[in-house]
């Protein structure tokens, strides 16, 4: 494949933080092997002066995804935590941050969902988005599907993404309904 203009483009980075990595609250294996790909696709889109933006999981103590309260995760990404901050490694500087998940009644596995993500795009004239992050199966693949809602531009990082469980199968709903796949190479 050759490599696409990225000139009308924005970079999405999905819940990189600690509770989702190696040794945190909800683990994902291998979720920081991705990180050098991450970084890899900063860089670019920070030489072409382009947008940055990574959400995170920022729930309260008592939030309605969470086991105690009837919900299907250990509790993992309570603000202000250091579970809740991004991997150290993540090379992040002047990224934009979108909180989600940050009442305790609602589910919130999209960036998009009660946040200001699809103005700031649309005000910076994006026409296409490119998300890396985890977990593929959760909140990469809300987050995609969402931004197809929006009528953006939708192209997954398959080298930049992590996935709980059903990865294979996320990959291939998001393919089927107008996601885009392309390695972090050609970009
Ligand atoms: C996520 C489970 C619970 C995710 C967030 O970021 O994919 N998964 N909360
Ligand atoms: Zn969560």
């Amino acid at each position: 494949m050759s490599n696409i203009s990225i000139e009308d483009s924005a970079l999405i980075i999905v819940d990189m933080q600690n509770d989702f990595m190696p040794g945190g609250r909800l683990e994902i294996k291998d979720a920081d092997k991705i990180i050098p790909t991450i970084n890899r696709c900063i860089n670019k889109f920070k030489a072409k002066g382009l947008k940055i933006f990574a959400t995170r999981d920022w729930h309260p103590e008592d939030h309605i995804s969470f086991k105690e309260r009837g919900g299907l995760w250990n509790r993992h990404c309570v603000k202000n935590t250091k579970g809740a901050e991004f991997h150290k490694d993540l090379a992040l500087n002047d990224a934009i941050i979108i909180s989600k998940g940050s009442e305790s009644e609602k589910e919130a596995y999209s960036g998009f969902e009660g946040t200001e993500l699809a103005d700031i795009l649309r005000s910076s004239n994006v026409k296409k988005v490119f998300i890396t992050g985890v977990a593929t199966d959760y909140c990469v693949k809300n987050t995609a599907l969402d931004a197809l809602n929006h009528k953006f531009d939708v192209y997954l990082i398959i080298d930049g993404i992590k996935g709980i469980k059903n990865e294979e199968e996320a990959i291939r709903e998001m393919k089927q309904k107008g996601i885009k796949l392309i390695e972090s190479r050609n970009l």
